[in-house]
């Protein structure tokens, strides 16, 4: 299968791309390194040492399977150059992770709102725009989130694969039933790009006909797989900062460096979670089984646990030793929710997965030993404020 990776030089969008090559397909990455840039920017960098892109595919050709090819494209900027790729190469799949993806970097400032709007709304449209002009039949395989649910208003329900069924009262008092996307609920700007890259995909499935798999992913931890691990140059990403580190990985990373554990309020937000190795074996699954044509858009939950903020912290600390620092959350989100997902699909497509097993959370923590002199201390806080009063309830802390 010829498959084109938006967004290959990402955490998620890296080792999915070595793993497509390793099974044997045509795999090109398109990115426009803006993930690079937005370290350079913010003045951070990566746990891990990443190498170049360049250096990065030509380690892949000497220890991995078939070459990746690598072009440079804004799929957001570069309309027309997009659609010369999708005519010129004419991919039987498009994987589409290529978004700014940090909430909290979406929340820092209206420039960073209206870059993450920009970025991510006009990116898929442009892909969805592209397939239809370029006349191919092109599956596309959207990494979405589970926050496009929300957290908070579920009060014990299971959260569906995408479409609730309802019943709607008639003014008769009868009653008929219909399958709905689930209302959504977002919890940040970059949240809300995701919202609308599902009504997106809802119009162009309906109207054009494109197959489309949106993938729900939960908050993605672990660092590489076995295949990033062949080469120090195909290490992956590791982010611990304040605005684009995610939490359990900010937890192993924190431990390992003696810092005490930064849990957000209570602590009782809870989120689902998917180890990187399960999250790429999940795209693998949703390429071997697309959308028949004229089918619905598929919508699968992508993980495979739920865990509360304060539970994983009590978790990280028991491993190692760590002290927890309950802050001041510079979030405005629910205090406490209850999460239960349903994940049938990628159960039954067989996916076997992988829990917060001990074994792994020690694996990252001795990722971020290994790379602690790299870490820089003053910018593990998260900063970026949701308004204005947990800007200052930040200020406030001790
Ligand atoms: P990342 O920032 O590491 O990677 C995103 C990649 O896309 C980067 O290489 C960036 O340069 C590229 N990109 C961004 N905008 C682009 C554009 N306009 N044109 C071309 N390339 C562009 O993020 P990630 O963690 O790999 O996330 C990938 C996708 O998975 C995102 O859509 C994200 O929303 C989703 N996701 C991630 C997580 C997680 O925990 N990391 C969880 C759920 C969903
Ligand atoms: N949190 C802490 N302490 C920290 C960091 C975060 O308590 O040091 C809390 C946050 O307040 C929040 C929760 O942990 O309640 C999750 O935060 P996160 O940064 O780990 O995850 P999130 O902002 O939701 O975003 C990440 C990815 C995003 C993806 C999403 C999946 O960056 O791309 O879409 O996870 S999900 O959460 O399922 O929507």
């Amino acid at each position: 299968m010829k498959v084109l990776v938006l967004g290959g030089d990402g955490f998620c969008g890296w080792p999915c791309a070595v793993n497509l090559a390793d099974a044997g397909h045509d795999v090109m990455i398109v990115d426009n390194l803006s993930r690079r840039k937005i370290d350079i920017d913010l003045g951070v960098e990566s746990l891990t040492p990443i190498a170049t892109i360049g250096d990065r595919l030509k380690a892949w050709e000497q220890v991995g399977g078939k070459r990746i090819e690598f072009v440079l494209l804004d799929i957001a900027k570069e309309y027309d150059r997009l659609l010369d790729l999708l005519r010129c190469e004419k991919p039987d799949a498009v994987v589409h992770f290529a978004e700014q993806r940090a909430a909290p970097y979406s929340m820092k400032s209206s420039a960073t709102k209206r870059y993450t709007v920009d970025n991510n709304v006009n990116g898929t449209h442009n892909l969805l725009a592209a397939i239809v002009e370029s006349e191919l039949d092109i599956h596309i395989v959207h990494l979405g989130t589970m926050g496009v649910y929300g957290y908070g208003s579920h009060r014990g329900a299971t959260i569906p694969e995408g479409y609730l069924t309802v019943e709607v009262p008639q003014a008769d008092g009868s009653r008929f039933t219909e399958r709905i996307l689930h209302p959504t609920d977002p919890g940040s700007v970059y949240h809300m790009t995701k919202t609308l890259d599902q009504l997106l995909f809802f119009y162009y499935n309906k109207n054009d006909g494109i197959r489309i798999t949106d993938l729900h992913q939960g908050i993605v931890w672990g660092t590489n797989t076995t295949l990033t691990e062949k080469d120090p140059r195909l290490t992956n990403r590791f982010d611990y900062d304040g605005d684009y580190g995610t939490v359990l990985n900010r937890f192993l990373m924190q431990a390992a460096i003696g810092y005490p554990l930064t849990v957000h309020g209570t602590g009782g937000q809870t989120r689902a979670f998917i180890h990187i190795r399960d999250s790429v074996r999940c795209v693998q699954l949703a390429l071997d089984h697309p959308p028949s044509s004229g089918e619905k858009v598929k919508i699968f939950n992508q993980m495979t646990e739920s865990h509360r903020v304060a539970d994983l912290a009590e978790k990280v600390a028991a491993l190692t030793g760590a002290q927890t620092n309950y802050q001041a959350n510079p979030r405005k989100e629910a205090i406490e929710n209850d999460l239960i997902v349903d994940n049938s699909c990628f159960l039954e497509l067989g996916l076997q997965p992988t829990t917060l097993d001990v074994g792994l959370l020690a694996e990252v923590v001795d990722v971020a030993r290994r790379w602690a002199d790299r870490c820089d201390r003053s910018r593990i806080p998260c900063l970026s404020a949701w308004t204005t009063r947990q800007a200052e309830a930040i200020a406030a802390r001790p």
